[in-house]
């Protein structure tokens, strides 16, 4: 027994360091029920991709602020659903299906778009995104999985929720973990309105919440609980 526990020690993987942290958000039609064939369609997605040494150190805008890192890749796209927009989210989103009804719905070109955008990243990859083990993550593996083309995504991405990063590494700190919230919290003022709830606008807040936090501890703490993002 305890030459196979040492075994098992010895042969476990090293830490994984992550190398670029790619972050998400994603406007949808609806919230989540849980259920699987019930799930919300994507109305627009944003990725914003970070390395990891920019986000520890490298250069902001504005030079010498707080903020955000001079370097990333980004992508956002709005996307035509087939269901209706819920009220609600349309509301807050501000997309509805009458204003989205020339777009493009989720298809071959867009996941070619985040293949390449996450190909051309330095490994380990893993996404970023706040709530997104209950949301962002169960909403996007359903999209890849509806589409033909789900066979492009890397096999090899990881990720990991922000919230529980932030409600694990300042537990007690804040009232509340919702990005506006923390946004206030951090910086003083709520997200200007003409961001919040667009998908590039939370992307860009999540970046600057863990930049302002101090990318060290989270980075860390995302490195040992990160997990295969596998559709
Ligand atoms: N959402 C919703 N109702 C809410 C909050 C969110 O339907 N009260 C849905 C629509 C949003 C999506 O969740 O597009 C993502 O939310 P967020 O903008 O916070 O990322
Ligand atoms: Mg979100
Ligand atoms: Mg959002």
């Amino acid at each position: 027994m305890a030459t196979s526990i040492a075994k098992e020690e010895a042969n476990k993987a090293a830490p994984v360091q992550i190398q670029t942290f790619v972050f998400l958000d994603l406007e949808t039609t609806d919230l989540r029920t849980g259920l699987e064939e019930d799930e919300p369609q994507i109305t627009e997605i944003s990725l914003a991709a970070v390395r990891r040494d920019q986000l520890l150190s490298g250069t902001t805008v504005p030079p010498g602020g707080a903020s955000l890192p001079r370097v990333m890749d980004k992508f956002t796209a709005c996307v035509r659903p087939t269901q209706a927009i819920h009220p609600k989210a349309a509301e807050i989103t501000n997309l509805t299906n009458q204003s989205l009804g020339k777009h493009r719905v989720f298809d071959e070109d867009l996941m070619k778009s985040l293949v390449h955008l996450l190909n051309r990243q330095e490994p380990p990859v893993c996404l970023v995104a706040h709530n997104g083990d209950w949301f962002d993550f169960p909403v996007l593996k359903s999209e890849l999985r509806r589409s033909k083309t789900a066979g492009l995504f890397p096999k090899d991405v990881l990720c990991v929720d922000s919230m529980l990063a932030m409600k694990h590494l300042y537990a007690g700190q804040f009232r509340s973990f919702s990005l506006p919230r923390l946004h206030e919290n951090l910086f003083s003022v709520a997200p200007p309105p003409e961001v919040a709830h667009t998908a590039e606008g939370d992307v860009i807040t999540m970046v600057k919440i863990v930049k302002k936090l101090g990318a060290e501890k989270i980075i860390q703490w995302m490195d040992e609980k990160a997990s295969a993002f596998a559709i």
